[in-house]
């Protein structure tokens, strides 16, 4: 608590005396960054008067995450449409300068940095950091500001910190501190419980099953791993769903799935080798071609391919496929399809 009370200090001098923030979240981002865009948005208002708009790259695709902006009444704008010469001060959150994903333009440095992955080099010229890599989820650290300053957490807000957390633990069972369940068991309280139902149900377009079909027809399983190729997707978010999926196969402990979205390879890792660390793991498969990073148990990844022929598109598929096999898989068997034909 007493870090917390100089961290909110902190934070108020660097909002003080400003009138307007734009707050960035991950590219396609996930509820933890969205209720903590909307967190940190209450904050700066109640703390200093600023006046914050919230903006991500890529697209809000899970069905999950769309009735979520939807119940929270979000107007969430895409960077690329916003004049960040209107803006005098830039928060990150759930991601880092040069991380690779978020879409805040290059030259800006961010003076806000709210972050529960590992710690950038980049992050520490920023003015404000707070970065807690041992706390499950970004909200869990803004929970903590809002009992710091003694203000209210609305009912859409708990709503939406709650799912944030209980996404990113998966219901607290995995990468998960303390702090985290602490913040869980206050914010069921205050939250709308058969809203965050709804949420959890939410509607799915119907292109979502085609992608699912695809991924699991494509499952291959090598030994303890499974990977999967979802091809084109407009939705890069069903990448990181069709891992978790995977994931629950009683023989697996790592999934890799991946696809291309835009100009981008898209990758996402499971485990439940968390002493292995997804995060690191992720790493080694984008070393020297792209960027990501994560948790122990889950990381995310991306590799462009603009301007790549078709041929040196599937050559680097191969080359990630390979660099997983040889960084996870312990015995060397032939890979098989998860689902064999009767
Ligand atoms: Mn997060």
């Amino acid at each position: 608590m007493e870090k917390t009370k100089t961290k909110l200090e902190q934070l108020k001098a660097v909002l003080e005396n400003h009138k307007t923030m734009l707050i960035v979240m991950q590219d396609n981002p996930d509820p933890d960054s969205i209720a903590a865009a909307v967190a940190l948005r209450k904050l700066a208002n109640v703390l200093a008067e600023v006046q914050c708009s919230i903006a991500h790259g890529g697209s809000v695709g899970r069905g999950e995450n769309r009735a979520l902006v939807k119940y929270l009444g979000l107007n969430l704008r895409p960077i690329e449409q916003i004049d960040t010469a209107a803006f005098e001060l830039f928060a990150l959150v759930d991601t880092q300068p040069g991380t690779g994903n978020n879409s805040l333009p290059d030259p800006i440095e961010p003076d806000i940095v709210i972050d529960h992955h590992p710690c950038r080099q980049r992050t520490r010229h920023c003015r404000f950091t707070d970065i807690r890599s041992q706390y499950g989820a970004t909200v869990t650290i803004l929970f903590e500001y809002f009992k710091a300053a003694e203000i209210k957490i609305d009912t859409p807000l708990a709503t939406a910190m709650l799912y944030a957390i209980r996404s990113d633990t998966q219901d607290l069972g995995r990468d998960t501190s303390r702090a985290d369940t602490l913040a869980l068991a206050e914010l069921f309280s205050l939250a709308n419980k058969r809203m965050l139902s709804q949420i959890q149900r939410g509607k799915v377009q119907r292109d979502y099953f085609k992608l699912l079909a695809d991924a699991l027809q494509n499952a291959a399983v090598y030994g303890n791993a499974i990977v999967t190729n979802l091809g084109r997707l407009d939705n890069p978010d069903m990448v990181a769903e069709a891992a978790d999926l995977l994931l629950r196969d009683d023989l697996t402990d790592w999934v890799m799935a991946y696809g291309l979205s835009q100009d981008k390879l898209v990758i996402s890792l499971r485990t439940e080798q968390e002493h292995l660390h997804a995060d690191d793991v992720m790493h080694k498969l984008v070393a020297r071609k792209g960027t990501g990073g994560g948790h122990p148990s889950y990381a995310g990844g991306q590799v462009s391919i603009k301007g790549l022929s078709q041929p040196k598109i599937a050559a680097l598929e191969e080359q990630v496929v390979e660099r997983f096999i040889k960084a996870v898989v312990t015995n060397g068997e032939k890979p098989q399809k998860l689902i064999q034909p009767e």
